[in-house]
């Protein structure tokens, strides 16, 4: 009985951190399989790329890029327009580079190697409260959207009760 209750304990931590994980992270390859380079002759990749695109605070971004080729910093508006590379907020210069976005509201994103971010390594995003929507293919995705993932697992919940009551 004792251990029937422990199991049964067990699965639904396992659950619930399933479906916390499955609502509410995601984790983004910037630029997908071309990583965080010098976009070839496309100064809106990184643009194009956010399309279709919602980030909600947990999500990580991995900027996949080669440690002395180019780097990142998270820096304000002004420096993202003009790509001012002088004091960022933050700089990340060993790749890949994973940053979890903690906040809502606007992130800017350049590298900071000389001429890449006027030729379009930069990036800028949106970060929204909520469950993220489907991503695009080549992220990786969330299992299901919330609400499925939700009913997926309150029906894992009830057999898994179920099978204890009745084995
Ligand atoms: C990037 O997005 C812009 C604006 O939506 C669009 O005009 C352009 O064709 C897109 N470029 C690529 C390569 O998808
Ligand atoms: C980063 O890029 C390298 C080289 O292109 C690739 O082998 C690796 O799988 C990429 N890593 C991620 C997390 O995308
Ligand atoms: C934006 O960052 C630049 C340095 O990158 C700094 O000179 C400037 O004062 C900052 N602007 C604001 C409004 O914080
Ligand atoms: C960054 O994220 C990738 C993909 O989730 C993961 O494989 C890698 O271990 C992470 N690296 C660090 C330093 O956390
Ligand atoms: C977000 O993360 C950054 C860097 O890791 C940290 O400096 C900042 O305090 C965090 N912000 C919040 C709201 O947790
Ligand atoms: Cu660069």
């Amino acid at each position: 009985m004792a251990m029937k209750i422990i199991s049964m304990a067990a699965l639904l931590v396992v659950l619930a951190s399933s479906v916390l994980q499955s609502t509410y992270a995601a984790t983004y390859t910037v630029g997908d399989t071309t990583g965080w380079t010098i976009p070839n002759n496309n100064p809106e990749f990184y643009d194009n790329w956010t399309d279709n695109k919602n980030f909600v605070v947990g999500d990580i971004l991995v900027f996949n890029f080669t440690t002395g080729q180019h780097d990142v910093a998270e820096v304000n508006e002004t420096a993202y327009d003009n790509c001012i590379t002088t004091n960022p907020i933050v700089r990340y210069t060993t790749g890949p580079a994973n940053v979890t976005l903690n906040r809502t509201g606007e992130y800017h994103f350049i590298c900071t190697f000389a001429g890449h971010c006027g030729i379009g390594q930069k990036l800028s995003i949106d970060v929204r409260t909520g469950p993220s929507t489907a991503p695009t293919p080549g992220s990786t995705p969330n299992p299901s959207s919330s609400a499925s993932s939700l009913v997926a697992t309150i029906s894992l919940v009830f057999m898994s009760i179920a099978l204890a009551l009745f084995c």
